[in-house]
């Protein structure tokens, strides 16, 4: 069964944007009338929903923050009766408590559908295997994939993280076609399967990857396609907005954002104001058919750019650009701001060294020091000094003109540096604020 809805999915500007007025109008009282939290919000900020009558009314509503789920821990952001809730999920976070979701029925099949409709778009249907290698459990990439593979009719196999031989294995044997994994634990699986003396181009079926969970780089899509054959797309979403929801379609050129079921907007995380269409800012998402955890104006807090001009593929809704990082992902250096996908893009274009590596940063004498651990790559290797000093002084030299700031490379054998089953934690931060 194709998970394709034309008439939604090609719908012209102005009749989505009715849709969007129409379920924005009802998500206003909902949320008033079920929420203290949001009750107390609007009310704090002399809003009524009377006050909202299209989505041209969106920017009267006051922003909710990951903080407010925080702070009322665990369910206090609930719109629903805890016996409607079907599923709860919970994102790790690094400090303090998680950030729990809830989702009622409906919420599950929306989940499910938003990104049936992405599989779709990249041409995945019934006669796929779809190999589910997220974490399952409260993660909500496991899960979440899953229920929109078979939402699909398609064949899934749950194989988790971990047991990295194992997972080739299976993909080989049980001749999947699709992978769905972090590009981190595809490119080690692209190693192990290597060393294994195992091609993905020759010895499997994989024709389709989808990566996400995290920022990825251009340079490594290429690295990915180039080195196994498969075409590898972008998926993304987080629990806050239910779990991976959104990928791009064939054309890979932006991700689709459903416009019947969010509105996406961009804006200047420091004044709060929106940006031009084209120009990088943080995504602002409100939901317009979830039940248990609507979000109004939600501050995800990661970096991007959005288009509404229709995609070649025909489809009208909004795509948001390659995630360039989370403004809490960025990590300042001397006053300059630095995301690590910026250096996994310089380690990619560098064939001597792997993708692989890790930033340390420290305060020395008042002084930010930062210092980009690197693998040098197996295939490249050298013993002699002068060939490791010169690798050593192009890398600094190609992070400083692309971070702005100096960083000491530090090379290091292949295989040195941990390697990730999820999320990679690729900056370890010692300076004491
Ligand atoms: O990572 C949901 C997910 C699962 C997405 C599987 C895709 C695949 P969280 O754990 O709540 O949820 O983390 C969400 O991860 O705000 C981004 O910062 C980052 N992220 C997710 N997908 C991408 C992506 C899941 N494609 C946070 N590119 C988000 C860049 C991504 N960053």
């Amino acid at each position: 069964m194709a998970y394709w809805d034309e008439d939604i999915e090609t719908m012209n500007g102005k009749s989505l944007k009715e849709l969007q007025s129409e379920k924005l109008v009802k998500l206003v009282h909902n949320v008033y009338n079920n929420s203290n939290f949001y009750k107390k919000r609007f009310d704090e900020n002399g809003i009524k929903p009377e006050d909202i009558k299209s989505v041209d009314d969106l920017r009267k509503l006051p922003y909710t923050y990951k903080k407010d789920l925080r702070d009322t821990y665990p369910t206090g952001m609930f719109c629903v009766k805890s016996t409607d809730v079907s599923r709860i999920h919970a994102s790790s976070g690094t400090t303090g408590k998680p950030t729990v979701v809830g989702y009622t029925k409906n919420d599950l099949d929306a989940w499910s559908e938003s990104l049936a409709r992405s599989l779709t778009s990249v041409g995945v249907n019934e006669n796929d295997i779809i190999q589910i290698s997220y974490g399952y459990g409260l993660f909500t990439g496991g899960l979440g994939v899953h229920y929109a593979a078979e939402k699909l009719g398609a064949t899934t196999i749950p194989a988790g993280t971990g047991n990295t031989e194992k997972q080739i294995m299976l993909i080989k044997d049980l001749e999947a076609t699709v992978i769905c994994c972090t590009p981190t634990y595809f490119s080690y699986m692209i190693e192990v399967a290597e060393k294994e003396g195992i091609n993905f181009k020759r010895d499997t079926k994989l024709k389709i990857g989808f990566f996400g969970a995290e920022p990825w780089s251009c340079e490594l899509r290429n690295k990915i396609e180039t080195k196994t054959g498969i075409k590898a797309y972008d998926i993304y979403g987080t629990s806050e907005l239910s779990g991976p929801l959104f990928t791009d379609c064939t054309e890979q050129n932006g991700i689709h954002i459903w416009a019947d079921m969010f509105i996406a907007e961009i804006i200047n995380p420091e004044t709060g104001e929106p940006v031009e269409d084209g120009e990088i800012g943080e995504l602002v998402i409100t939901t317009l058919c979830k039940e248990a955890l609507p979000l109004i104006r939600y501050r995800v807090g990661d970096l991007t750019s959005i288009t509404h001009e229709k995609c070649a593929c025909g489809r009208t809704h909004p795509r948001i650009m390659k995630l360039t990082g989370r403004s809490d992902d960025m990590t300042i250096v001397r006053g300059v701001n630095v995301f690590p996908g910026q250096v996994e893009s310089v380690l990619l274009s560098i064939p001597e060294v792997t993708s692989n590596f890790r930033i340390t940063i420290d305060r020395i004498n008042e002084l930010d020091k930062m210092v980009v651990e690197v693998e040098i790559n197996d295939e490249m290797f050298t013993d002699k000094m002068a060939d490791l000093y010169n690798l050593q002084a192009k890398l600094e030299k190609e992070l400083l003109s692309v971070l702005g700031i100096s960083a000491s490379v530090k090379l290091v054998g292949s295989d040195t540096l941990p390697r990730f089953e999820g999320k990679a934690k690729r900056v370890i931060d010692n300076r004491k604020y």
